[in-house]
């Protein structure tokens, strides 16, 4: 009976034990501190129409929804780059015309130093400024040119005949040539549109880009249009040169309509009051579509804001003549207004700057001489014949 009333006990004293701890925690429990307020919380996302922070390769709408997306610059006005002043960047780059100079510019000063010029030489002239690209017609012009005027100048010092190539090679270029870039906004305020042309690879997205940081130097404001929806990676390659110097940049989805991307950039640009809207295209299709067909429509479409006030055509000196035959189609397909001239650094072929607007009859209006951001300069024929010739001291 005692060993009974013991057990009971035992129970009794375990089960009411068990009870206050279990009690005790369910306290302790709830007397826990707060979540601070700065303890992580999940991220709510919220799609909107323009997602500045969308990173540079986040997917891309699908073809389906065609809408068109702008997208401001992310970086703070302050992180902004400065571009270089536009004056005076032939002088500042003339380096990068080292290939030509050798052996166009100081190809044809060592030539014509010869005690006598003979026939030989004169040949040997011809070819110099054949290999330089200069083409037939202009090469045979420059050597008729040169040859009356030793001849009637007779002998003379070199730097008289520095002075006398620098001359004749202005000339072949065309100093009158009005080479201006119409960049200034309409008296109506609509700004002004730059349509982009070229085939694949000549350097259209990175001319556009640099063209931008041109035009930001030179105190405008611009919006970008990324017109060239063939591959994702070009519209993100866009907005990156335009987020340096704080341009927006209007993308639509890829695969999708050129023509509408570049409707929607103007507009924008209009809405904005911006300066200049810059547009890039592609050089390649995956359509069945031609190119030139696709051009001549963003064209068109773009001209119901508007007429379009600068069509350049972007050729890679490297290419030769294989580009001059290639830009042809593009002329006849869109009214080209100027010619960039890409990779004149990576070319001993300098004279191409005067073959091409021979036989397109176009003005070059800029050059590229390098990959880097500030590498665009403005076509001044002179600054461009000092660069080939070099420093008179160094002849
Ligand atoms: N050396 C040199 N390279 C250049 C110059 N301009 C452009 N490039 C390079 O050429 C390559 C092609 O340039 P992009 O601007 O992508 O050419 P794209 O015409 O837009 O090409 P797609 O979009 O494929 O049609 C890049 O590696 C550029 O850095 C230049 O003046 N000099
Ligand atoms: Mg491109």
């Amino acid at each position: 009976m005692e060993l009974l009333v013991f057990v009971v006990l035992v129970l009794v004293v375990t089960v009411v034990t068990t009870v206050a701890l279990v009690a005790s925690r369910g306290r302790a429990g709830r007397a826990l501190p707060p979540v601070p307020p700065s303890a992580p919380r999940p991220v709510e996302t919220t799609p909107t129409a323009t997602d500045a922070a969308l990173p540079a390769d986040a997917p891309i709408l699908p073809a389906t929804t065609e809408s068109v997306q702008t997208a401001p610059p992310v970086a703070a006005p302050a992180a902004l780059d400065v571009p270089e002043p536009t004056a005076g960047r032939i002088g500042r780059l003339r380096a990068r015309l080292a290939r030509s100079q050798s052996t166009l510019g100081r190809g044809l000063f060592t030539l014509l130093s010869r005690d006598v010029l003979d026939e030989d030489t004169w040949e040997e002239v011809e070819d110099t400024l054949l290999q330089a690209d200069m083409g037939v017609r202009a090469t045979s012009e420059l050597v008729e040119r040169l040859r009356t005027r030793v001849r009637v100048e007779g002998t003379r010092s070199p730097g008289e005949l520095r002075t006398l190539l620098r001359e004749e090679l202005v000339t072949a270029i065309g100093a009158d040539t009005d080479r201006s870039l119409k960049t200034l906004p309409h008296p109506d305020g609509r700004p002004s549109v730059i349509l982009v042309v070229g085939v694949n690879g000549t350097g259209k997205t990175t001319t556009c880009g640099k063209l931008a940081r041109v035009l930001v130097a030179d105190g405008r404001s611009v919006v970008l249009g990324a017109a060239d929806t063939f591959r994702a990676a070009a519209a993100d390659q866009l907005q990156t040169w335009g987020e340096r110097v704080g341009a927006e940049t209007v993308r639509g989805p890829e695969a999708g309509d050129p023509a509408s991307v570049a409707f929607e950039a103007v507009k924008r640009g209009i809405e904005a009051k911006v300066d200049t809207v810059l547009i890039d295209t592609a050089g390649r299709l995956h359509t069945k579509t031609g190119l030139m067909d696709e051009l001549g429509k963003v064209k068109r479409v773009v001209e119901k804001h508007g007429p379009v006030d600068e069509t350049l055509l972007v050729l890679d000196a490297t290419t030769g003549q294989n580009g001059v035959v290639q830009a042809r189609v593009f002329t006849e397909a869109v009214d080209v207004t100027g010619i960039v001239l890409t990779k004149l650094d990576g070319t001993a072929k300098g004279g191409i700057v005067i073959s091409v607007q021979r036989e397109l009859g176009i003005p070059v209006k800029l050059i590229g001489l390098g990959e880097g951001p500030d590498d665009l300069a403005p076509f001044e024929p002179e600054a461009f014949a000092d660069a080939l010739l070099g420093d008179e001291a160094a002849l």
